[in-house]
């Protein structure tokens, strides 16, 4: 039995299309999905502001609120609850240079207005957290924006959605590139000095996602041990990467398994999960899946995610310490093999 819950977004099963080509399979709707997701285990659905309210630009704030209290039905319906709303500020044609950072008045606006209208959306599904992932908020041209002026306009940003709810919680996922050439905010340690520099530090952490942080040439154990240092581990999506490439969002544990072990162990060492956190995934189906296996790579994730957990609670602290002070790291590492190995 897990200690965790879990939870997951509706474009973590999609049709398979990417840059190169066109979708594989077929578009799943939305309420099929998260009678899914409850089927597989999910307790938690996450949503960007538009798969809450699709066409949201061209409705009124208050249309907007009542398209996502039928949202809110249906959660309700199949015993889900919302964990956050990320405001999709990388699709409209508003936000080609970034929209806190973009280089002109009139999207920097529109980033704020749909920052505001993904509060509200959260306040109707009953959620209190609001996830930036900052997508193309840096530089395509490193000479056409100032590196200072940038930072200071995410603080100011996230300071208006801390003054607009006055109870509402922002989480940065950090990413260093893609799509964005040079990102402003690139790792955990990014968003720990844009949280200190924000009026409400306590309201502003980060949601550390694997394939981000080895994507930055780091280990996303010690950027989760980071962030939950100083109680700013508010989410994470957990996935795999194979190498600094694109974002390929693979299933949890299946390239790197010692390094997964270490996600679910420090997680679990710290208490993870008693302030209400979910283990959130974001991973994504190959290619070639077909239309009937839509849900395996979710499925495989969690229940790697659960047997690294068994294993996790197995972990010899005693012999662990034993080693530790003798320095035979050798050993240790080999205890560690062997255990992820099933030879212990
Ligand atoms: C992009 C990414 C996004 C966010 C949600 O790399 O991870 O899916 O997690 O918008
Ligand atoms: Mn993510």
């Amino acid at each position: 039995m897990s200690k965790f819950k879990f939870s997951v977004g509706p474009w973590n099963v999609h049709s398979g299309a990417d840059s190169y080509g066109p979708a594989t399979r077929d578009e799943i709707s939305f309420e099929e999905k998260i009678k899914r997701f409850a089927e597989i285990g999910f307790s938690a659905i996450q949503f960007h502001d538009d798969d809450a309210v699709p066409g949201m630009n061209d409705l009124t704030e208050e249309e907007i609120k009542a398209e996502a209290r039928k949202v809110k039905a249906l959660l309700d319906k199949y015993g889900l609850k919302a964990e956050f709303v990320a405001p999709r500020l990388w699709m409209d044609p508003h936000t080609i240079d970034g929209g806190y950072m973009s280089t002109r008045k009139e999207d920097r606006e529109f980033a704020m207005w749909r920052s505001f209208r993904s509060i509200d959306i959260a306040r109707e599904l009953g959620c209190d957290l609001i996830v930036l992932w900052l997508a193309r908020e840096g530089t395509l041209c490193a000479e056409s924006k100032s590196p200072v002026w940038a930072t200071k306009q995410l603080v100011s940003a996230i300071d208006e959605m801390l003054d607009y709810d006055p109870t509402i919680r922002i989480c940065i996922e950090p990413k260093p590139n893609e799509p964005i050439d040079r990102s402003i905010c690139g790792t955990m340690g990014h968003v720990l000095a844009v949280s200190a520099a924000t009026k409400d530090p306590k309201r502003v952490g980060g949601n550390l996602e694997s394939a981000h942080a080895m994507l930055a040439g780091l280990d996303p154990a010690h950027e989760i041990g980071f962030a939950m240092a100083f109680d700013k581990l508010f989410t994470v999506h957990l996935n795999d990467q194979n190498g600094i490439k694109f974002d390929q969002d693979k299933s949890f544990g299946v390239e790197n398994l010692r390094v997964a072990f270490n996600q679910v162990r420090v997680l679990l060492e710290n208490g993870y999960g008693k302030n209400g956190e979910y283990v959130g995934l974001d991973v994504k189906a190959m290619r070639t899946t077909t239309n009937e296996d839509s849900y395996k790579h979710l499925e495989n994730s969690l229940n790697i995610f659960k047997a690294l957990e068994e294993k996790a609670e197995r972990f010899d602290y005693a012999l662990r310490d034993e080693l530790v002070a003798k320095r035979d790291f050798e050993g240790l590492e080999m205890y560690t093999m062997r255990l992820l190995m099933g030879l212990e």
